[in-house]
């Protein structure tokens, strides 16, 4: 069998997925030993100051019930980290999902021990306000992602949709962890969960009504690289996401401060997420 040809129809199944519903999932894109690595690297992480935790307070301090316990934009503390944010498989895989080449925003490290809190349903672009296109995650699973330890749920086919903007009471609490900033669900929304064995990447668009459910496990992590990127023609990202880094060297990119004006209206900046 013509191993490249293997490859390109792998690439195109994944292209279609992505395409019908909104998320796909990849094989193998980091190898077992950059796995291994990641997961030393990241519970030596655990010794850092709380600057680089969500939140500020230092990994005990994060109560995973109440908040997800996650690092953020590693990427920006550490070389090796920025080179799994950047890894050319990740980047080959997204150029063919976005059509074009790829810039890297943001990276997380979710720890999500036994007994953690899962993520409220919500869309990635209401918080990074890419524009005019939307983001896209690439969700990488430490250990295996399974309906008992958190794995992400999806609503296939909403990417198609608008961003849920928050209404009434909702905008003000929305931030709240675990909450979600979508006020009224479409009534044909219907979660399913995905589950990924360790070292599975899921991709998903930023328009794609997500989550995932808390770890029901008394014994095992649901640890996450994630990256976010966007497409090379994005002109504006919430402040949060600057600098961008180009997934490929010859790109220079000329994305702005996004500042008002976008779906949610011209007082919604975008956020952490
Ligand atoms: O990993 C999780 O539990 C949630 C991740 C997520 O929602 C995201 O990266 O947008």
């Amino acid at each position: 069998m013509n191993t490249i040809t293997t490859k390109n129809d792998a690439l195109e199944a994944l292209g279609e997925q992505f395409e019908k519903d909104g998320y796909c999932v990849a094989d193998d894109l980091f190898s077992e030993s950059e796995l291994q690595e990641i997961e030393v690297f990241f519970e030596e992480y655990k010794m850092m100051g709380g600057e680089v935790f969500d939140g500020g307070s230092g990994y005990e301090e994060i109560d995973a019930s109440q908040r997800q316990v996650r690092a953020m934009h590693p990427h920006r503390y550490s070389q090796r980290a920025m080179e799994w944010f950047t890894n050319p498989k990740v980047g080959n895989t997204l150029e063919v999902l976005l059509g074009q080449p790829a810039l890297g925003v943001q990276t997380m490290y979710y720890y999500k021990p036994p007994g953690a809190r899962g993520q409220g349903m919500h869309q990635d672009n209401f918080y990074l306000v890419a524009m005019p296109a939307t983001c896209i995650a690439a969700w990488t699973a430490i250990d295996d992602a399974t309906i008992e330890s958190g794995c992400l749920y999806v609503v296939p086919g909403s990417h198609k949709g608008d961003i849920c903007c928050p209404e009434g009471d909702k905008a003000g609490n929305w931030m709240n962890y675990g909450d979600s900033h979508i006020s009224k669900f479409p009534r044909e929304t219907k979660p399913i969960p995905v589950p990924v064995r360790r070292g599975q990447t899921m991709f998903f668009g930023g328009n794609l009504i997500h989550g995932s459910g808390p770890n029901r496990t008394t014994d095992r992590a649901r640890r996450t690289f994630i990256g976010h990127y966007v497409n090379q023609t994005t002109e504006k990202l919430a402040k949060f996401y600057h600098p961008v880094v180009p997934m490929r060297q010859e790109v220079v990119p000329s994305v702005g401060v996004y500042e008002g004006g976008g779906p949610c209206g011209d007082g919604w900046m975008g956020a952490v997420h």
